[in-house]
């Protein structure tokens, strides 16, 4: 297709939109963004689709080439609006799945990092799996995490950190649970692009989740385990 040539998004086949969303979400194009989420929608595609294939996976691309320094904060930022504005959309349908209430999470990023991407859409999937969300944003510090576990009693407790500067704050925070007294009182569930299963097991977290999907899989199971060993 020749450069100037408009391009009509509704008129491309599914896997034509799903590159060029990929496309308009490296070049940060909000409305775009938001026609090809609802177009694909209006195909049928269920919202987890549109999430993975066409959002998530485009966000990786950005990633990629910020890690590699073809693109810049600024651009970067761009993108992330247009990933958030598509995620917008489909948040409402995620939670509708009707599922039953499972438990109840807070989360948050950690001090010092305004990364929120992933942990929102953390959120989203355990909403839409039938947990009750207390999201507290980023750049949290410890004593936010406590008046937050001490006003809505959750069952878990999730903290994520995109930056190799701030996931060490994960364990300031486990650790002030522990000096508390409070740590067996919550699952602890970490997670975020730099961190692993050895340092979830180092800080002290109950397990570290590679991607949203682990970490609603994580909390039903342990989640579970927990209200089988309260009911013994
Ligand atoms: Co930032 N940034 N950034 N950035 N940024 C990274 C993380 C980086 C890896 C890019 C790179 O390759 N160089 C790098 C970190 C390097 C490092 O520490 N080793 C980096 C840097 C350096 C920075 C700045 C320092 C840049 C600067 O200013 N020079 C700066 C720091 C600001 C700060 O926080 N203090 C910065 C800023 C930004 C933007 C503001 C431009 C923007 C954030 C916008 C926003 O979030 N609202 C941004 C972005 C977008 C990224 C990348 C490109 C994408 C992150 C993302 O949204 N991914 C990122 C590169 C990368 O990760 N490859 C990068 C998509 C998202 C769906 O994935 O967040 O991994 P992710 O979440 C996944 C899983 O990790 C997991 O599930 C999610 C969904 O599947 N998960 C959890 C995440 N949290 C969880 C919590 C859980 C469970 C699972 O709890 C239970």
């Amino acid at each position: 297709m020749a450069d100037d040539e408009e391009i009509i998004l509704s008129e491309l086949s599914d896997d034509e939109l799903v590159l060029q969303m990929h496309d308009d979400l490296y070049d940060g194009l909000k409305d775009e963004i938001e026609e090809g989420t609802n177009i694909l929608l209006g195909r049928g595609w269920t919202p987890y689709d549109v999430l993975t294939k066409a959002l998530v996976a485009g966000m990786k691309i950005v990633g990629d080439d910020f890690r590699d320094g073809i693109l810049f904060v600024p651009e970067v930022l761009l993108s992330a609006n247009a990933m958030k504005s598509g995620m917008f959309i489909l948040k409402p349908l995620l939670a509708e799945t009707g599922a039953p209430r499972m438990g109840k999470m807070v989360i948050g990023t950690v001090k010092g990092d305004i990364h929120d991407i992933g942990k929102n859409l953390v959120a989203m999937m355990m909403e839409g799996a039938g947990f009750e969300v207390v999201d507290l944003g980023i750049n949290n510090a410890v004593e936010k995490y406590l008046a937050a576990l001490d006003s809505e009693k959750p069952d878990i407790l999730g903290m994520s950190a995109l930056l190799t500067t701030t996931m060490p704050y994960m364990k300031v925070v486990i650790d002030t649970l522990k000096e508390k007294g409070m740590r067996e009182d919550y699952i602890v569930l970490v997670g975020g692009a730099p961190l692993n299963e050895e340092f979830g097991r180092a800080i002290g977290a109950d397990a570290y989740c590679r991607d949203a999907a682990v970490a609603v899989e994580t909390a039903k199971t342990l989640v579970s385990r927990k209200h089988n060993q309260l009911s013994a």
